[in-house]
């Protein structure tokens, strides 16, 4: 069993149930103990044309596989969730970005652990920061509480709204 962490992200349709959907979903996939995030509402990142905010919400569990077998999981829910593109320009009903596999460091066309974004997007460090700060990250031994205290300037100020729930 692998620890993993996940970005569940939603910005068409009705993006709380849509992050429901996927929780759900979700429930086949990754073993116990899961923990969530809290649900936030947050300015599109590294899109080129203007589209709606996102719902986000980090989860992290546990799974019996290898990184590949979890991203095919993982692809095939957000198809089955109606996501029609590929890509990282389009608004999208169900988006699921896996973002720690154990301590695994993968570099290949298809698949970047740690995703480049665990220190790039302030959700996903605000919401690892809430349910695990202690973990150790592959990245120079630091936990996650000493990435989310030391945000670039640039990544702190993404806005983000927290959504009561
Ligand atoms: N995911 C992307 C691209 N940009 N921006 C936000 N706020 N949230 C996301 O989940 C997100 C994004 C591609 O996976
Ligand atoms: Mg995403
Ligand atoms: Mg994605």
């Amino acid at each position: 069993m692998t620890y993993v962490a996940l970005s569940l992200g939603s910005n068409l349709g009705d993006r709380a149930q849509n992050i429901s959907k996927m929780e759900c979903l979700l429930k086949k996939i990754i073993r116990e103990p899961v923990k969530r995030s809290s649900l936030m509402e947050t300015e599109p990142l590294g899109v080129a044309e203007k589209q709606p905010w996102y719902y986000n919400r980090i989860i992290t569990g546990n799974y019996e596989g290898s990184a590949l077998a979890l991203l095919d999981n993982l692809e095939s829910l957000e198809r089955e969730l109606g996501r029609k593109h590929k890509g990282l320009l389009k608004s999208r009903t169900a988006d699921l970005d896996l973002l720690l596999f154990g301590d695994a460091q993968i570099k290949t066309e298809r698949l970047t652990i740690p995703h480049r974004g665990i220190l790039q997007r302030r959700f996903v460090l605000e919401g690892l920061n809430q349910i695990d700060p202690d973990r150790k990250l592959p990245l120079k031994g630091k936990t996650v509480k000493w990435f989310f205290e030391h945000m670039d300037e640039e990544v702190k100020s993404q806005r983000i709204n927290f959504i009561q729930n």
